[in-house]
């Protein structure tokens, strides 16, 4: 097996109903990547460590899901120079707000690009990630142009 090109990492395993979401799109889009469990709160140092490895392991894109006092993304950020894309889940009983500004709401100097709440937000997160890569790979824009088309025939196929 390849490389993998892009992590993805959640706060809980609670939080894989919705991280699958980007996971799909780079399977579709083939793109290797790694995907595990890493706590900003009950796994610090594992969490350090990973976002810290990653670059030197060919990684270069990192995608952090979490609910609640949602750190991940922000203390992988921390930690690493790569491009890291955030998802608030809606795992609280605040559905995601919470996680939303904890994610959104970076101080300058520490970017996290934030997605949507949920599923459409892990989504996004797996073709922001293919964008970043398609820079350097004619392959993957091409992809990009044809699940465009895709979604633009669906929409022009529907009949009511
Ligand atoms: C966050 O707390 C996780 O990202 C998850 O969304 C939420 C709840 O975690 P569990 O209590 O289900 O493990 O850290």
């Amino acid at each position: 097996m390849s490389a993998p090109k892009v992590g993805i990492l959640m706060g809980s395993v609670s939080d894989l109903g919705v991280m699958q979401e980007a996971s799909k799109i780079l399977d579709d889009f083939e793109v290797p990547y790694d995907i595990r469990v890493l706590s900003a709160h009950r796994s610090p140092s594992l969490t350090t460590d990973f976002a810290r490895d990653a670059e030197g392991r060919g990684i270069q894109v990192l995608i952090a899901g979490a609910g609640a006092a949602a750190h991940l993304a922000g203390v992988l950020a921390a930690h690493t120079i790569l491009p890291v894309i955030g998802v608030p889940i809606d795992s609280s009983p605040l559905k995601g707000l919470d996680a939303l500004l904890a994610t959104v709401q970076m101080p300058g100097g520490v970017p996290v690009s934030s997605m949507a709440i949920g599923k459409a937000g892990a989504r996004n997160a797996g073709l922001v990630a293919v964008q970043i890569l398609s820079r350097n790979d004619t392959g993957l824009q091409d992809k990009l142009r044809a699940y465009k088309a895709a979604q633009q025939k669906k929409i022009e196929s529907i009949q009511l």
